[in-house]
């Protein structure tokens, strides 16, 4: 699709979260594999892509962290190993591990659902306020200042709320039910990969 966007966007993401979901919350002892994971996350990147030019880099920053793990998924089943194998060979925290890329990763999903949950509970249409409460609570901790600003500055070319369902093909309702269902599906498998690192003594933080 041209815009990297469209038909159907909205919904993919929804069902295949809520697959996800389902593992995560059917079971005390769930094991989410890395294959199917890294493909729900791969039908969110055209959501960054509609926010923007001003976006282009958390996109592609983005979709180069959600390849690698797709890549990983070849040889590595489940997020649990994928964690193990780094801990392991001690290469955590080493820039473009895959552990290190799967917590930018779940930010991201995070950042979504705090995006979509506040578009949910605001009025009018700009984004402004709901990308901004995403951002500043998932990822500005995590950034220095050079990149707080170029995202601040982004913040005033997001497209209208308007534009954004526009290229997803939604109406406001169609999107409400698709966005609430990614916001309680997202909310139980991040609390899992946090849950993951955090039982590895990895911490979540870094
Ligand atoms: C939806 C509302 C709009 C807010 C979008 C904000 C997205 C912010 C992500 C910008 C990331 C682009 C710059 C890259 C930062 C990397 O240094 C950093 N990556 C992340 C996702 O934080 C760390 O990556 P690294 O060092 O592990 O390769």
């Amino acid at each position: 699709m041209a815009e990297g966007s469209g038909d159907r966007t909205l919904p993919r993401i929804a069902e295949a979260f809520k697959d996800l979901a389902s593992v995560v919350t059917d079971s005390l002892n769930a094991e989410v594999k890395v294959a199917p994971f890294s493909h729900a996350c791969s039908l969110v990147s055209p959501l960054f892509g509609c926010l923007g030019v001003a976006f282009k880099f958390a996109e592609m920053d983005y979709v180069a962290k959600v390849h690698d793990l797709a890549e990983a998924s070849k040889s590595i089943q489940s997020l649990q190993s994928l964690i193990d194998l780094d801990v392991r060979g001690g290469t955590v925290r080493k820039g473009g591990s895959h552990t290190r890329n799967l917590l930018r990763v779940k930010r991201g999903l995070d950042m979504v659902r705090v995006l979509f949950e506040q578009i949910l509970v605001t009025e009018g249409n700009s984004l402004k306020d709901p990308a901004s409460k995403a951002y500043d609570q998932v990822f500005a901790p995590h950034h220095g200042w050079a990149i707080r600003k170029a995202v601040a500055a982004g913040m005033y070319v997001l497209p209208t709320k308007e534009q954004l369902l526009k290229k997803l093909n939604e109406d406001e309702a169609s999107a409400k039910v698709h966005m609430q269902s990614y916001v309680t599906a997202s909310a139980p498998l991040i609390q899992y990969i946090d849950k993951l690192f955090v039982s590895s003594d990895l911490g979540i933080d870094w």
